[in-house]
């Protein structure tokens, strides 16, 4: 058994992104499957209520969202392959726009394909955490060709971002080209037009196959159970401290509430701050089934509010 643990499904891009991050330095890691709607009994004890796949652990130390999850990887395996220091800021800024305004895109021209086919509690648990309360299925039919312009404007500029050879951001692959090849490999295998679609970027596609070409996937299967008494069984050494911050009064110990920045259906996660800087937040929490654990948030996107 590995010492990291990936909570995830197989179909999910955000999971590849982290699959193919850990397969890209040879990582090994221990596979738990999760549901791909709730409930999550196996994870929400673990994750004090973040409900998105991929939820990475180490112990009892929880790590949630690819972006910190990335990070994650690299301190915990000393390899900066991933992420090398010095482009550190430019790839991060990268991988937040393709997960954001790019992921988005290709997450409505895929659903709104779907919407007469997958199933309706599928469509509704997605539009949900994605087009927030107001979609309709017309509504979202309707803005379809829209949508299918953007993205292709954008990929457009990303397939132009290149220079030949090499990665996006650096000349050894890295998290950015990861990020770029799951989009395309996300509308590739859920969109019956996707691959023709891609053809228009040769780019994004030599990315798409170089990334999935370079990386290993060495993993064994962990029970959901285990993974939940290995967190019981361990005991964190994360970082405590807040960083103060111009016109901001959170302080350590304080009860705070974390959930997505953007208009979505997410619950929120509660836990008592432990540790704040200008990247990560991390939240000291409790459940019967994990005993004491620390969940660890990206600051970037999410609204940290005090429930006191
Ligand atoms: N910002 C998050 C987004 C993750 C995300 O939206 N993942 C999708 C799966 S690809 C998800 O959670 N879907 C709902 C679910 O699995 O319950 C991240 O970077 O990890």
């Amino acid at each position: 058994m590995s010492e990291l643990i990936l909570h995830h499904y197989w179909q999910s891009p955000f999971a590849h992104k982290i699959r193919l991050a850990l397969g890209l330095i040879d990582a090994s890691w221990s596979s738990v499957e999760i549901p791909r709607i709730p409930p999550k009994p196996f994870l929400i004890p673990l994750t004090a209520g973040y409900r998105r796949t991929p939820v990475l652990q180490h112990g009892a130390d929880v790590f949630c969202d690819t972006q910190n999850i990335a990070r994650a990887i690299g301190e915990l395996t000393d390899d900066c392959r991933l992420i090398p220091e010095s482009e550190s800021g430019r790839i991060h800024a990268f991988t937040d726009w393709i997960d954001g305004t790019v992921f988005n895109l290709a997450a409505r021209v895929i659903l709104t394909s779907a919407i007469d086919t997958a199933p309706p509690e599928f469509i509704r648990d997605r539009a949900g955490l994605y087009f927030g309360s107001n979609w309709t299925p017309d509504g979202l039919k309707g803005q379809l060709s829209g949508v299918i312009l953007q993205l292709s404007s954008h990929l457009k500029a990303i397939d132009q971002g290149f220079s030949g050879s090499g990665g996006f951001a650096t000349r050894a692959l890295s998290y950015a080209d990861i990020s770029i090849a799951v989009i395309a490999w996300f509308i590739r295998g859920r969109w019956e037009d996707g691959p023709v679609f891609l053809k228009q970027f040769p780019n994004i596609e030599r990315i798409e196959r170089e990334i999935h070409e370079q990386t290993t996937e060495c993993y064994d299967n962990l029970a959901g159970e285990a993974a939940l008494a290995i967190a019981h069984d361990s005991f964190s050494c994360s970082s405590k401290g807040v960083q103060s911050q111009i016109g901001c009064s959170m302080y350590e110990g304080m009860r705070v509430s974390i959930r997505p920045q953007a208009e979505t259906s997410d619950p929120s996660v509660i836990g008592q701050l432990r540790y704040l800087d200008d990247i990560r937040v991390s939240i000291d929490h409790n459940a019967p089934e994990v005993g004491d654990v620390v969940v660890h948030l990206p600051v970037a996107g999410y609204q940290i509010q005090s429930c006191e």
